[in-house]
């Protein structure tokens, strides 16, 4: 009776950001009716929200870019080389309008709860405005850093000044001038936005709980070699992407780090310090500097030193500098000027490890030790990532009434971070499980969209209706996971990616640490060895393993 009254597509689309814009456009042109339900008034997802001072793309724009459409990449100039927040939006506002996107978006809509119905064989998508909707397919399109997280300290609600989050930035701007404020967090918001905050405000007061290493964007134009490159062979560039370990074509480093001279590795990483590229730095020292804990600290060491350098006052150098977790273990900032900005006069940082927040009052915030009288609190504290978004929004009842909340209860379980085991016709683009925010998220979007909407196009070309991985293939999985995160060294940080910021959340690396192209091959294996490790249906039943 519900699905009297329910709007009918073949595939209902979960966030129009960057993935859920390329998901309505492959859907549309493989045949499927489609609806995305968004919950912000434009497309744009992250971008639509994050509109902090300095909000800007950490990955060079020309990587960052869709590639699905070469007419798209020649008709869209970026202008720097690290787009701010303004421009990425109206990129996909852009995107959005060359394939008339948003007259299948629906806007200001919430999704609050999926039901699988499992005589039909369909989702009902229950929404906070409009019509329910009911569809062969349900894709969450949600991101991994959607879902802000509360800031979990005394006395918030008791301030009288003006609180505002970096994730949910109002869209007028906010006008800081000559006002005393505090930022709390030093994760990549804060860094990117704390020295244009200092410019403006009468004082601004920083809330450090643990360092992060940041490394100079040196923004400009976009630089020549890579333009060059790109452009000489824009196909090559773009194929060379999708096959790296993190979605940006850089090769692989053979040189292990005591092969090379004290002089040799400074000159490789002032080499990498001046390019301003996080990607570079990350990959491009040597070959044992992500997996190895000894490679590792060579580089922590040599950033220690730019710090030093950068800071005038000894004790905030020193509290700046991350002792707590290897290079690239926690994500790693791109600044403008950040670590300056501590020799203003006009800018205080406050170290919590020493002092922490005992309370916020009406006017300010206590530590053990001060007190501070504030304005304005910006909330930089990050979000309940890649899980949030999608347990957050609403219960999600699979195959049996099971609930996904109920099933991750110890963790997320995925089969290649797109599928769950229980959840038939349930996708995810940059679930946990994939490699996505450990990559060029435009790479890894693409892979998995283009990946999903190929199945369900073979799937409903061969006749069957259902699809669903086995509990046998998302344990294995899961355990393929764990060997590979033994490899790297981001289980060694305490980090969102492990779940650690957000308290009561269940630990454990949550993003596939095998690298992209590895993980296309097996997304492909997969399908070449006849969808191995899904169970698909057919309209009679029929069943094959
Ligand atoms: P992040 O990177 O999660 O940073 C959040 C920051 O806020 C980080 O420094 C946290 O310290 C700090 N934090 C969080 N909660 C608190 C409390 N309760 N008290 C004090 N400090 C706190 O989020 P961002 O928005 O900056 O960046 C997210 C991603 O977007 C980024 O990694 C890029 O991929 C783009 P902690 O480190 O947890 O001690």
């Amino acid at each position: 009776e519900e699905r009297g009254t329910a709007q009918q597509v073949d595939v209902a689309v979960v966030g129009a950001g960057f993935a859920g814009l390329y998901l309505l456009h492959r859907l549309r042109k493989a045949g499927f009716s489609t609806v995305a339900l968004e919950e912000a008034g434009d497309v744009g997802g992250t971008w639509y929200w994050n509109r902090y001072p300095g909000a800007r793309c950490d990955i060079q724009t020309i990587d960052y870019s869709y590639t699905f459409d070469p007419g798209l990449e020649t008709a869209w100039t970026w202008s720097e080389k690290y787009a701010t927040q303004p421009e990425i939006l109206r990129y996909l506002g852009f995107v959005a309008d060359r394939y008339d996107l948003r007259r299948d978006i629906r806007f200001k809509t919430k999704v609050t709860e999926a039901r699988w119905d499992e005589t039909a064989e369909r989702w009902l998508i229950t929404t906070d405005n409009g019509e329910a909707v009911s569809c062969r397919h349900y894709i969450m399109a949600t991101g991994c850093l959607s879902a802000p997280k509360p800031p979990e300290i005394d006395g918030v609600k008791d301030f009288k000044g003006e609180v505002y989050f970096t994730g949910r930035w109002p869209h007028g701007g906010v006008n800081l001038a000559g006002k005393r404020v505090a930022v709390i967090g030093t994760g990549s918001s804060a860094i990117q936005s704390i020295p244009l905050i200092a410019e403006q405000a009468a004082h601004l007061t920083v809330f450090q709980r643990t360092p992060n290493f940041a490394l100079p964007a040196h923004n400009g134009p976009a630089p020549s070699e890579r333009m060059s490159l790109l452009q000489s062979d824009r196909a090559a560039y773009r194929e060379q992407a999708r096959q790296s370990m993190a979605g940006v074509p850089y090769p692989q480093q053979m040189a292990v780090s005591w092969q090379l001279s004290d002089a040799e590795r400074r000159a490789r990483f002032e080499e990498a310090w001046g390019k301003g590229d996080l990607v570079y730095i990350l990959t491009q020292l040597w070959a044992d500097q992500a997996v190895d804990v000894e490679g590792n600290k060579l580089i922590c060491d040599l950033i220690r030193e730019k710090i030093s350098a950068a800071v005038k006052d000894p004790e905030t150098a020193a509290a700046l500098m991350p002792h707590d977790h290897p290079f690239g273990a926690k994500r790693p900032c791109l600044d403008t000027n950040y670590y300056a900005t501590y020799n203003r006069p006009n800018v205080t940082l406050v170290n919590l490890r020493q002092e922490p927040i005992k309370a916020i009052s009406t006017g300010g915030i206590a530590t053990g030790k001060r007190s501070f009288d504030i304005d304005v609190i910006v909330f930089a504290t990050g979000f309940d990532a890649m899980t949030g978004a999608i347990r957050a929004v609403h219960p999600i009842t699979g195959r049996g009434g099971k609930s996904l909340t109920d099933v991750w209860a110890q963790g997320p379980q995925t089969y290649l971070g797109l599928t769950v085991a229980g959840f038939p016709n349930f996708f995810m683009i940059t679930g946990p499980g994939s490699p996505s925010v450990l990559s060029n998220m435009a790479v890894s979007i693409e892979q998995h969209v283009d990946w999903v909407v190929d199945r369900l196009a073979a799937l409903r070309d061969a006749g069957f209706t259902t699809m669903e991985p086995t509990e046998t293939a998302q344990a294995g999985w899961n355990r393929h996971m764990a060997d590979c995160s033994m490899l790297t060294l981001h289980r060694l940080a305490n980090t969102w990616y492990t779940g650690a910021n957000v308290p009561g959340k269940v630990q454990g690396l949550m993003p596939y640490t095998g690298g992209v192209g590895p993980y296309r091959s097996i997304c492909d294996e997969v399908v070449s060895r006849g969808m191995l490790g899904f169970k698909l249906s057919g309209p009679d039943g029929a069943a094959q393993c």
